[in-house]
């Protein structure tokens, strides 16, 4: 398994976690007597020829491939496969995650280096995939993936989705648990306790992925988090799920087998602002089980744009989320999308007074992006790409014009990041919080942005090359994709039941 190094300034500044999705892949490969290695590009050196080295010296049969950033660490996945296929010509590359899913067709098309795609989620298909190659079976019984057959591109049918969400483990045997930090250097792991989302939030590419909201047994999850901690001195926990906290009862559940589990843990997770509102009364258990901070997706501040978007939510919820969170020592980290509209100087101004009285901790501000596969791209399928590198579309760089030219939105970002990171309230959060853990929180944050701000303002400037006269979005990608959203299928009891019993005898 083959994690490249990513090109964010992220990447290269920050801590790093584990990179979950291919060592969940990994989990059932070993139960079912595989060997596996992983070969993680981004610690280290994060050298893409010293990536290549290591491969080519564990001669594999199969690699691996897919990340986290997905559509902006397409370029490099494709670069490496390339330079693979020369190393190891006769290797199988099989490559997942949300991108290939959904832009199957044009990667097997184009790439002719990468042989499979997995679409969906990979434990179960990945291991399909696997006992299909080495018993040399045909590809086509396999659902859930696009392959080359010849020169035609085939589809299976859609996989069925995992209903138990317990049934397969997460490798954590691949991982030196000392190599992969985050919160300021504290050692972390990202974990899922649900996948989805119930909400239809029009830009978001995430629901349809996972097709459907599920979620792991709370005291399971209690325990393997217990035992992460006592046997390889974890000490946080980044939830990798969009909305954990969607069913409160199985929510709390979780919070009270974490505590009774009694391990000192930092928690961080994202959540919707109305959920936070609904469990105004356990904010205490969230607190009590380690929560330091959760990241409030409110995604803007216009409620007129808030109802365009679909986001079910209003900008007085937001504040009153953050008010609750900030009364029980959480802190907030507010997510703020610019370029959903055309927007004005006005609306930046106002969005900056908004933000200022929203007064969440912490800031992170993203440029709306339209994925194929989510309506938000046919709502903005006539409006012009100015980023054609996809290794830009990662929400940190705009891709969509605007009103404004590029230069006077960036400022925008810029200006509104630095006075809500300056105020006098975040400041004082920073030097002065009571709560020495969230004090230290507030500088790792502040931290990593005195690092992060140069760097995007000499990208900005000097690095990324931007198109005055770039294609419609339709012209790039094509027809929108939203018929194709859901990325699993949703079997039957008796099918799922069937699938579990399969995989557990292979
Ligand atoms: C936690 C997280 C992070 C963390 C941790 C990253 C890490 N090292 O794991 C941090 C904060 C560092 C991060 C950073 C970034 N992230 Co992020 N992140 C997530 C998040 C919330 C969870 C990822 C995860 O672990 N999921 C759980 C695992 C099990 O799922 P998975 O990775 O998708 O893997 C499953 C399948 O996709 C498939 N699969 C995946 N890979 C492969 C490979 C093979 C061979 C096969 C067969 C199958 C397969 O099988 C897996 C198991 O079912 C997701 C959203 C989400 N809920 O998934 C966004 C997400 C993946 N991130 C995203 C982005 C854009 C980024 C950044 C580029 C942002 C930035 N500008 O810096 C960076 C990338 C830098 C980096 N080094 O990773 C986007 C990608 C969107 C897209 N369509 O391209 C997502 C989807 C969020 C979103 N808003 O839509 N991220
Ligand atoms: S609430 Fe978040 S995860 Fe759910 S649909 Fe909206 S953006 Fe996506």
């Amino acid at each position: 398994m083959l994690n490249v190094p990513h090109p964010s300034i992220g990447s290269s500044i920050s801590d790093h976690l584990p990179p979950l999705g291919l060592l969940s892949i990994a989990g059932p490969l070993i139960d079912a007597g595989y060997c596996v290695k992983l070969i993680d590009g981004e610690i280290g050196t994060r050298c893409e020829r010293e990536v290549l080295d290591r491969t080519e010296a564990a001669a594999p049969d199969i690699v691996l491939l897919g990340h986290c950033g997905s559509t902006s660490a397409h370029p490099v996945i494709a670069r490496v496969a390339q330079s693979l296929r020369l190393r190891l010509p006769d290797v199988v590359i099989v490559y997942g995650g949300v991108y290939p899913t959904y832009h199957w067709r044009e990667i097997l098309a184009t790439e002719r280096s990468i042989d499979i795609i997995v679409r969906g989620e990979g434990e179960h298909t990945c291991l399909r995939v696997i006992n299909a190659l080495v018993a040399n079976d045909d590809l086509a019984s396999v659902p859930g993936i696009a392959y080359r057959n010849g020169e035609e591109v085939v589809s299976t049918p859609r996989a069925p989705l995992i209903q138990n969400l317990d049934f397969y483990r997460v490798a954590w045997e691949l991982i030196d648990h000392q190599q992969y930090t985050y919160w300021g250097g504290r050692r972390a792991i990202g974990i899922q306790f649900s996948r989805g989302c119930p909400h239809h939030c029009t830009f978001c590419g995430q629901r349809g992925f996972w097709t459907r909201w599920r979620h792991r047994d709370p005291a399971q999850l209690a325990m393997e988090l217990a035992r992460l901690h006592r046997e390889h001195g974890v000490e946080v926990v980044n939830f990798a799920d969009e909305n954990p906290i969607a069913s409160r009862s199985q929510w709390k559940a979780f919070l009270e087998a974490l505590i009774s589990q009694n391990v000192e843990l930092t928690l961080v997770a994202s959540a919707r602002a109305d959920d936070i509102v609904r469990d105004a009364d356990i904010l205490h258990l969230y607190k009590r089980a380690g929560f330091e901070r959760l990241l409030l997706g409110t995604d803007n501040t216009d409620e007129e744009t808030l109802i365009k978007i679909a986001k079910g939510s209003s900008t007085a919820t937001d504040r009153q989320a953050v008010r609750l969170l900030r009364r029980h020592n959480i802190l907030s980290l507010a997510t703020f999308a610019v370029g959903f509209d055309v927007e004005t100087d006005r609306d930046y101004w106002r969005a900056l007074r908004q933000l200022l009285v929203l007064d969440a901790d912490q800031i992170s501000i993203v440029y709306a992006t339209p994925h194929r596969w989510t309506s938000f791209y046919s709502e903005s399928s006539e409006r012009r790409v100015i980023q054609l590198d996809l290794r830009w579309w990662d929400y940190k760089h705009q891709v969509l014009a605007t009103q404004l030219p590029t230069w006077r939105v960036f400022a925008w970002v810029k200006v509104i990041e630095a006075t809500l990171q300056l105020r006098p309230a975040a400041i004082r959060r920073t030097l002065r919080h009571q709560d020495l853990r969230l004090r230290s929180a507030m500088r790792w944050y502040t931290g990593l942005g005195r690092q992060v701000w140069p760097r995007e303002i000499r990208n900005f400037l000097f690095r990324e090359r931007r198109t005055n006269n770039g294609p419609t979005v339709r012209e790039l990608w094509g027809d929108p994709q939203e018929h194709e959203g859901f990325a699993m299928a949703v079997p039957s009891i008796k099918t799922q039941v069937s699938i579990n019993c399969k995989s557990r005898n292979e």
